[in-house]
């Protein structure tokens, strides 16, 4: 399999070769490439969502369902204390606290499972599972889910490292203002399709650094930071949630693959609606969205200078730069929603 940063992805030529098979990586100079579909296939946010896909695959591969290797892949990326925006290790909120949120959707049925502002547990995705698989609810937050993980036989651990800590410290002590954008969000959003089309997703991330306590992002709320629909696909969220949760972002997306829109093309819609409705130029929004069909065709777009999002099927997995949006793009390149245009 070939491993790339994506700055190596972006500096190395088109054609690799990763353990004996040919595989091409994919540029904007190829458009069709990623419409190519394949099965099993996973799709993630960020150059570490690579390592999280692969882990996927290895679990799908053993025999595990996509719901399964969904988790296996965000549990991965949730463990990296290195990673300081998921799961043991994130930054913490403005009272020092790490606070996780996730989710977990498994396409037939329609199942879903989430937490928000949970403490001292390291995987979130997993409560979110728990909450989906043995409870009659979808959501458990703060006291009550860390409760109802304990119960299931989670173990509580400080997820503060201290790297963490000390830069915390610094904050406080400087009062930063932390800029959207910068270092300071990076979730985790991990969908996947099974050979048999069956379609699963999770999300899961440390949320905002230095978050008011309580504060909840988009991305343990289906249909903003994860949504999947087994008759059609799936898609994922990653930047300022707030300018996620206000528009169902992506929920919108999977409806505009619904329409016809290819993944790429459907995320760029959403961030094109999204900007219209909110007023702000684009680049100020700090939306990133990823997006995966029924037939295994996927696509990626963001703000600004877009952001990498990571692509794995077997015998091919890499990082890839998503479409970037700023403020040319506000608006519907090709009338895209005939519905706006007649209510004009
Ligand atoms: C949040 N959407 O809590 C998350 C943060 C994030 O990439 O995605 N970062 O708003």
């Amino acid at each position: 399999m070939k491993h790339c940063t994506r700055r190596g992805f972006l500096s190395k030529g088109v054609m690799t070769v990763a353990g004996g098979v040919m595989s091409q990586t994919i540029t904007q100079s190829e458009p069709h490439a990623h419409l190519a579909g394949k099965r099993p296939v996973f799709v993630s946010t960020w150059n570490f969502g690579q390592t999280a896909n692969e882990a996927s695959l290895r679990k799908f591969e053993a025999g595990g369902s996509i719901l399964d290797a969904v988790e296996e892949g965000i549990r991965l990326t949730e463990s990296d204390q290195s990673n300081a925006s998921v799961g043991d290790g994130g930054k913490p909120n403005a009272a020092g606290k790490v606070q996780l949120d996730a989710c977990i959707m498994h396409g037939p049925g329609a199942k879903a499972g989430s937490v928000g502002g949970i403490e001292d547990i390291a995987h979130p995705i997993s409560v979110a599972r728990a909450v989906m698989e043995k409870t009659p609810h979808v959501m458990l937050v703060g006291e009550g889910a860390k409760k109802f993980a304990l119960e299931q036989g989670f173990t509580a651990k400080n997820l503060l490292t201290s790297k963490q800590r000390k830069e915390w410290r610094n904050w406080r002590r400087e009062k930063r203002k932390m800029e959207a954008g910068k270092d300071n969000h990076d979730t985790i959003a991990l969908v996947g399709l099974a050979k048999d089309g069956t379609l699963a997703g999770g999300c899961s991330t440390s949320g905002l650094a230095y978050k008011m306590p309580g504060r909840v992002g988009d991305s343990p709320i289906l249909g903003s930071g994860l949504y999947v629909d087994n008759e059609i696909g799936a898609a994922g969220a990653t930047g300022v949630g707030e300018n996620i949760m206000r528009f169902c972002g992506s929920f919108m997306v999977v409806e505009y693959m619904r329409q016809g829109l290819t993944p790429e093309e459907a995320c760029a819609e959403t961030i094109r609606r999204i900007a219209r409705l909110d007023g702000r130029p684009i680049e100020d929004l700090h939306i990133n969205f990823i997006a995966l069909d029924k037939k295994g065709r996927f696509g990626a777009a963001g703000t600004g200078q877009g952001f990498p999002y990571a692509v794995t099927y077997p015998g091919y997995s890499d990082v890839l730069q998503s479409k970037a949006l700023s403020r040319k793009h506000i608006g519907s390149e090709g009338g895209n929603d005939p519905i706006e245009d007649q209510l004009k």
